[in-house]
């Protein structure tokens, strides 16, 4: 286990200091010449391209923010983004450099014993990761805009009713997932796979994880059958598939980066914001966005409850907090849910 971690911290140091390794995406654009592989427009986009129009939320101990963006074309039309900035967490390697390399620090406060800096880290140090989608849909915008929360509690009479027609007909995209699945894109960052089509999945570093440090270590399986849309669907017949995402993926991240699986948070969510089952695995020590309990169902106790009643899920009341002007928040007020 400590090797593996010794070896892992090693591959994220020179890919951090790197000549970049060329990604695959890269060569398929040079077979493809020039075009984006993937056909998304954000692989075509430079974020000097994007203006800034409004801030949706953001966060001060988190050191996030989420922007409402444009791209503004030759006409002058804008197309809508979102892109969030965040400061990444320190990498333990480096931090020695952040005292030691040449740079502006510049005493603030001197009292005692205790004095206060600022420090202008060189751009090596100091990284701040973008994550940009575009084009952005107002369902994008909704979602990072700073809004009142309110809980929902759905019986399995509500879920056919409102909630399941509601996701039938607008749901985010999840062309995302295919790609993935489909090897389109991230093939080169995939973990672990098992590919039978019934029982397999694909096991690969979220959009949030930059992979350049463990402490925010965060994963997604996404299982290769697509009919499942969420925990609701789940039953005995899934149990395989679900002992395999646990099973397998536990081994897959100790191997590749030295977290043991009693250090690791392996849940589902509900709702999710994406309608094909995938499974997060989070760093235990990492308080991750969406980890608590109103939204998080850890795997383990989901397959213990399918083990006991294949009907589980289609059973019980599910909780799970709506933004106030969510289009299903509508419904459920409607319906006299809330
Ligand atoms: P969710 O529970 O459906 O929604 O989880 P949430 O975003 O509200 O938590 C979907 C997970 O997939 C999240 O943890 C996202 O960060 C992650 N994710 C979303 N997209 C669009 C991508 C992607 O393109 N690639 C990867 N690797 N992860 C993604």
């Amino acid at each position: 286990r400590g090797a593996a971690r010794a070896q892992w911290r090693g591959r994220a140091r020179a890919m951090a200091e790197g000549p970049q390794p060329k990604r695959k995406r890269e060569d398929e654009e040079e077979k493809n010449g020039g075009a984006p592989a993937q056909g998304g427009a954000a692989a075509a986009l430079t974020l000097s391209d994007l203006r800034v129009r409004r801030i949706l939320r953001e966060s001060a101990r988190d050191k996030i923010v989420f922007l409402h963006a444009e791209r503004v074309g030759l006409s002058g039309e804008g197309t809508d983004a979102v892109v969030i900035l965040e400061k990444t967490p320190f990498q333990e390697e480096k931090i020695p450099d952040l005292l030691k390399k040449p740079m502006n620090a510049e005493l603030q406060m001197h009292n005692d014993i205790y004095c206060t800096f600022y420090l202008s880290p060189p751009p090596e140090l100091s990284e701040i990761k973008a994550t940009v989608v575009y084009p952005a849909t107002e369902k994008h915008i909704q979602k990072y805009l700073r809004q009142e929360v309110h809980l929902i509690r759905e019986t399995w009479e509500d879920y056919k009713n409102i909630t399941l027609p509601f996701i039938q007909s607008q749901s985010f995209s999840i062309q995302w997932v295919y790609n993935i699945l489909e090897k389109k894109a991230e093939a080169d960052r995939i973990v672990h796979e098992n590919p039978d089509p019934s029982n397999g999945f694909v096991l690969v570093p979220d959009l949030k994880w930059n992979q350049n440090q463990l402490e925010d270590l965060y994963l997604i399986a996404l299982v290769h059958r697509r009919e499942i849309k969420s925990l609701r669907d789940l039953t005995a017949e899934h149990l395989p598939l679900l002992r395999n995402v646990l099973q397998e993926g536990k081994e897959a991240i100790v191997k590749r980066f030295g977290v043991p699986g009693s250090q690791l948070r392996i849940y589902l969510h509900y709702q999710p914001s994406y309608h094909h089952l995938h499974v997060h695995f989070t760093a235990l020590g990492y308080d991750a966005p969406g980890s608590s309990v109103e939204r998080a169902h850890l795997l383990a106790d989901v397959i213990d409850n399918l083990a006991m009643d294949s009907t589980y899920y289609q059973k019980r009341a599910l909780t799970f907090p709506l933004r106030a002007d969510e289009p299903l928040f509508k419904k459920f007020q409607e319906a006299g849910k809330v």
